[in-house]
Order: C-alpha cells, then sequence, then structure tokens
C-alpha cells in the first residue's frame, strides 16, 4: 500500500479545527488532529511545507518508521507546533490501519482495558454559590467527577470563566485579550471554595481543579495543603510546567494529587517529573505529543512510576484528537480519567464521530479506525478566522504567567 496525497483542512465550525487527511491507493484514508490553540497556520504549514512533501509514497503500514523518520530526521526536535504536525500524520496512520484491519484502533493497541472511560466535566461558576449550583446540575446529569472554576472576588475577569453561559471557547477571535490576576486573592478564596462545595456535595464526588499554572512553587505548596482537607482528585497545572523542579517543592509539603502536562509536547517534558514521582497524572494528549504512537510510550513510562493518564480534552482538541484519546483510554491499564468539554453543536456539520457521553461516561463504538469523519464540503462553509488565546497581567500591569 502506498499514500498518493494529503491534505490539510482548515475550518472554524465555531472555532478553528486543523485537521489532516492521508489518501492512500487502496482508497481508505486516515485522520490526524493537527490543531494547536492560536498556532493554527504555523501547524498547517509545517505540515504542508515540510512534513507531507516526503510522506507521500511510504506504505501506511509502517507507523513506528514514519514516526521515527519525522521526529528524529527532522534534526529541530520537539516543540509544541513540530509534535503536533508529527501527532497528525501518526494519528491518521492508525486510523488507515484500523480501517484496513477492519478493527477499532483500540484492539490495535491492547485492546479493551474497561468497558467505559470515565470523564470530568467542566463547572464553572460566576461566584462560590453559582459554583455549588452548577455541580448540583452536572451530578444530576449523571457526572462523578468536575473540575470547579470560578469568578475570584476582587479579579475582574478570570481566563477559564466565561461570563454567563455563552459557549465557552478558550481562544477568542482577533488579538488576544488581556485578563488581570492576583495570586494572593485566588489562595485566600479557592479553599473557601473546595469547603462550600464538599459541604453542599459530599465526600464521593471527585474534584478537580486547574490552576492554569499561575502559582509560584511555594504558593503552590500552600494550595495543595490548604485543599487536603477536602480531597480533591487532583490539582492541574500548579506550577508552570517548564520548572519541573517547583513539583518537587510542592511535593515535599503537601500530599494533594498532581496533574501537569498539556502544554507540554514529549515524553522528555516528563522524564524528572515521572521518575522522580513528582506528578500523579499525565495530561499530554496524543494530539498534541506526538499522537498514539508517543502517547502510548508516555503512558509506558508513566505505568512503571504508577502514574496514571488524564489526556486534555478542552474543545480546541478536534472530534479527531479527542477519539485518539478515547482509544487510548479505553486500551491503557493506567488510565485514569479523561477531560471532557462537549464542542459545540455545529461542530458536528462537519465532523461526525463514534463516542458518545452518558452517565459520566465515554463510550466507544467498534467502528473500525479511529470511527471519525469530516465533510470537506461542510468544512468549507466555515472558513479559518483569527483567535488568540489571552495573556494575563497582575493587577498592576506585570505580565503574568497564566
Ligand atoms: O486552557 O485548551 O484543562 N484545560 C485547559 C484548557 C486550555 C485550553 C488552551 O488551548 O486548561 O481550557
Ligand atoms: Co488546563
Amino acid at each position: 500500500m502506498k499514500i498518493t496525497d494529503a491534505r490539510v483542512i482548515v475550518s472554524c465550525p465555531g472555532r478553528n479545527f486543523v485537521t489532516l487527511k492521508v489518501m492512500t491507493d487502496g482508497g481508505v484514508y486516515g485522520l490526524g488532529d493537527a490543531t494547536l490553540n492560536g498556532r493554527e497556520k504555523a501547524v498547517a504549514s509545517c505540515l504542508e511545507d515540510h512534513l507531507l512533501p516526503s510522506l507521500i509514497g511510504r506504505d501506511p503500514a509502517n507507523i513506528e518508521d514514519v514516526w521515527h523518520y519525522f521526529y528524529k530526521g527532522a534534526y529541530w526536535k520537539r516543540g509544541g507546533v513540530n509534535m503536533a504536525a508529527i501527532a497528525a500524520v501518526d494519528t491518521a496512520l492508525w486510523d488507515i490501519k484500523g480501517k484496513v484491519l477492519g478493527t477499532p484502533v483500540y484492539n490495535l493497541i491492547g485492546g479493551r482495558s474497561r468497558d467505559r472511560i470515565m470523564v470530568y466535566a467542566h463547572v464553572t461558576g460566576g461566584d462560590a454559590a453559582e459554583t455549588v449550583d452548577r455541580v448540583h446540575e452536572a451530578t444530576a446529569a449523571g457526572f462523578r467527577a468536575v473540575r470547579i472554576q470560578s469568578g475570584i472576588p476582587g479579579i475582574d475577569h478570570t481566563y477559564g470563566v466565561p461570563h454567563g453561559r455563552a459557549p465557552y471557547e478558550p481562544a477568542e477571535p482577533g488579538l488576544p485579550r488581556e485578563y488581570f490576576w492576583d495570586s494572593s486573592r485566588y489562595l485566600n478564596f479557592i479553599p473557601k471554595l473546595f469547603a462550600r462545595v464538599r459541604q453542599a456535595c459530599g465526600d464521593e464526588l471527585h474534584l478537580l481543579h486547574d490552576v492554569h499554572h499561575r502559582l509560584t512553587p511555594v504558593e503552590a505548596a500552600r494550595l495543595g495543603r490548604e485543599l487536603e482537607p477536602f480531597h480533591p482528585f487532583w490539582i492541574e497545572d500548579p506550577v508552570s510546567g517548564e520548572l519541573q523542579e517547583g513539583l518537587r517543592l510542592l511535593r515535599a509539603h503537601s500530599v494533594v494529587p498532581v496533574a501537569i502536562g498539556e502544554v507540554f509536547n514529549s515524553v522528555y517534558d516528563y522524564t524528572a517529573l515521572i521518575s522522580e514521582q513528582l506528578i500523579d497524572f499525565v495530561r499530554l494528549p496524543p494530539a498534541h505529543g506526538g499522537g498514539i504512537t508517543h502517547a502510548l510510550k508516555t503512558a509506558a513510562f508513566a505505568s512503571i512510576y504508577h502514574v496514571q493518564t488524564g489526556f486534555h480534552g478542552a474543545t480546541d482538541i478536534s472530534p479527531v484528537g479527542l477519539a485518539a484519546a478515547l482509544h487510548c483510554d479505553l486500551a491503557l491499564n493506567n488510565f485514569g480519567i479523561q477531560e471532557y468539554m462537549p464542542h459545540q453543536e455545529v461542530v458536528r456539520e462537519v465532523f461526525s464521530w463514534n463516542y458518545e457521553c452518558r452517565d459520566g461516561d465515554m463510550y466507544l463504538s467498534d467502528r473500525p479506525g479511529l470511527g471519525v469523519d469530516i465533510d470537506e464540503t461542510k468544512a468549507k462553509k466555515y472558513p479559518y478566522r483569527p483567535a488568540s488565546l489571552p495573556v494575563n497581567r497582575k493587577t498592576d500591569g506585570t505580565v503574568s504567567y497564566w
């Protein structure tokens, strides 16, 4: 079998998605997600200008060889743009292999380790009272795990806390907006939020929280300690991921479980964090970390140290990327939990998929390959629209992490 053609489809049904479609002489094609929020065109160019010309003519069956050809052969290794492009190629080849063999991808990577995939829902309120109300709505809908985020008293507009019930998209049209941040107000508030939610919802519900990389290591240690009585399932990105040493300080002072890595792009970002057992969950999803091939490698390394997966699954991962994560979730022994933020309704016009969320669990059908398709005619109806993630400033104007 030979790869005959490959094209990049950039489409904006409600938000921008970059999808790779790889065609073969057998008539079978495969899809990969190449969406990198706010850097869509860079990944499209990486594919069109640099990877795809040397992909044409190769045998799609040789996934491991193609992966290493692009990873080791590039000379410039790693990087978000490069690894998202390699991920798209890799995922498309797994999709092709599944379709050719007539079996779902999870069957090619170990089969089912479970029947259903526990997901966590996003719960966000303007304040603590509204957050509690929305947690009740999520548990009524069957979710057993929720990520709680809330507006912070004294901070005007916080990233990740949308106004009202508008569909939440992490990027907004146009140039980056600027939001404000105040760690001291945040640290004073979050333990109170957890106390209220625990009191209202009892001990069983899994509570997660995303710090969005904003704290210094010692601030993160304080947060970890103060949240311990409410036994969170995890706190996510407590410090910026590039400071691996920061996790040592947090770990020395708190037993709060830690999830990290949605902005990572390879197993090498994790070597100290996993081998020193400084974290508990790996967030790097297949779509941003070299595809299914590299996600399996990262997960296998994590499993040796009893670290589990908790893949990123926000709406800027397309249905193709989410399906790739779900096939891994079903197959991996050290699966922990999967993030799930439903796509806007309009996304169904362009993509069709084979997963379904019921009562807080995700189920995958046994459709061969990934089980996701794209309608290219519909995709053309929604041309690319520039959108950006916001920039955070401290209340005195200093640019900060977020
Ligand atoms: O900020 O996906 O855990 N989820 C998140 C997301 C990310 C966006 C960035 O593109 O932190 O909301
Ligand atoms: Co996050």
